[in-house]
């Protein structure tokens, strides 16, 4: 099925401190903040080229990791719910991405102890299915599912394997498919979604943005490739070598609604 709903995407530039972002083994070699941006721009072009309309706000350098901007909200039924984010480090990225989504969205608040990450939420229809990660706390899971339920959609909690998001491990390609790293999170998970399969050893490339049939993915995985071919997709290869340094992928750098 076509997707029909997506017509805007928040993004955020690099800031200059992007090096200094959180990430769970040091980069080696360190990050090229030149190369950092020159992906994101292209990844702001290659939205564009699909016509999607891209707001790109302007970086804060005193929040490296702002330029993630995924995790700072969960977007579904025309709300965004703030998260209160999982890395204290990172609160405080959500002001600006608030008011660029004020006036589009209805926007609900987050409160201590509960704590989300974007990165961990995965809406597919009415499904959203939320990863219980070392970020998205039970209390988390429990505000989404309050909120969301009362507004039709069904809240499922999915155990993360060893990832930092559960984002990591798949990814929406319509709203019946799933792309799905081999080995990690069970298929039973989905259901009958169906789901397409990101080959053992290119469990990274099982993150990619889908807009209608055509789908960015991370360059340097043709297994996953073929296999989003073979689907019916259209791929878009995209080079985020130096995002992932700072554990960032294709999903992360933007919110779309
Ligand atoms: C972090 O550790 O929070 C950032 N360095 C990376 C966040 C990636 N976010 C995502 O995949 N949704």
């Amino acid at each position: 099925m076509e997707q029909t709903g997506v017509v805007r995407a928040l993004t955020r530039a690099v800031p200059e401190t992007l090096a200094q972002a959180l990430s769970q083994a040091p980069p080696d070699p360190p990050i090229e903040i030149a190369r950092a941006r020159a992906q994101h721009e292209a990844y702001v072009a290659a939205l564009r080229s699909l016509g999607v309309e891209v707001q790109n706000l302007p970086p804060d350098p005193a929040h490296p990791d702002c330029c993630f901007v995924e995790d700072t909200v969960l977007v579904a039924e025309g709300v965004a719910l703030v998260a209160r984010l999982g890395a204290p480090s990172r609160r405080g990225e959500e002001a600006a991405v608030v008011e660029a989504l004020r006036p589009h969205l209805r926007l609900e608040r987050m409160r201590a102890p509960a704590t989300l990450d974007g990165g961990d939420c995965l809406r597919v229809g009415k499904t959203i299915f939320v990863g219980q990660s070392g970020r998205t706390n039970a209390a988390g899971l429990e505000h989404v599912r309050g909120l969301f339920g009362a507004l039709g959609c069904r809240v499922v909690a999915v155990a993360v394997p060893g990832v930092l998001h559960l984002k990591c491990v798949c990814s929406r390609l319509d709203e019946q498919t799933v792309l799905l790293a081999e080995g990690t999170v069970p298929r039973e998970t989905f259901g009958s979604l169906r789901v397409v399969s990101a080959p053992a050893g290119e469990a990274y490339a099982a993150n990619c943005v889908a807009v209608g049939r055509k789908v960015l993915v991370s360059a340097g995985h043709p297994g996953t490739e073929r296999a989003l071919r073979a689907a019916g997709f259209v791929t878009i290869p995209l080079d985020t070598g130096e995002l992932r340094k700072a554990d960032g992928a294709l999903t992360c750098c933007s919110i779309l609604f």
